[in-house]
């Protein structure tokens, strides 16, 4: 097969959560909306087709599982996708295991960050993150993906 038809590589993307967003549309709906970690899933699943970019969608309340699920992604995913929900403002050791990818990270938070507590004004993770959406509500997961596409071309 000559280069100019060569397949498209398709790119696997990991889509990671934090601790607490399992809660997602059940509490809290004037800060983080209506819907549910599922319905998140299945809009970036959707949209994952549509760009040509494979899915994997987890959250965990650990920050051990976390750093664990970054590591496994060495190798097997091209791009992160993470918010970290609090352990963003706190975790050294999930900005060290994300310094140990090579690919695209890209941050996301539902809230805008900068609007509340002085304590959520930090990341940790911003300055490894090659892009960082915040206070776009759900559709911040979506314009990652975008970006994603973008980047791994
Ligand atoms: O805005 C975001 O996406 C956050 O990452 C969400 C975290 C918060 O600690 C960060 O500062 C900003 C909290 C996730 C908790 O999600 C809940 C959802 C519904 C009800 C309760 C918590």
């Amino acid at each position: 097969m000559p280069a100019q038809d060569a397949c498209p590589v398709s790119h696997t993307v990991a889509i990671l959560n934090g601790p607490n967003l399992n809660l997602l549309g059940q509490r809290e709906p004037d800060i983080y909306g209506h819907e549910t970690l599922a319905d998140v899933e299945t809009s970036c699943r959707e949209a994952g087709a549509e760009l040509g970019l494979t899915i994997t969608f987890d959250q965990s309340n650990s920050e051990g599982e976390l750093v664990t699920w970054i590591q496994a992604a060495r190798g097997k995913a091209q791009a992160i996708i993470i918010n970290a929900g609090a352990y963003t403002h706190t975790s050294v050791a999930i900005l060290d295991a994300l310094n140990a990818f090579e690919g695209p990270v890209m941050e996301v938070h539902i809230s805008n960050v900068h609007q509340r507590e002085d304590f959520r004004h930090h990341s940790f993770i911003s300055g490894r993150a090659d892009g960082v959406i915040v206070g776009c509500g759900t559709q911040g997961y979506l314009l990652a993906l975008q970006r994603v596409a973008t980047l791994l071309g």
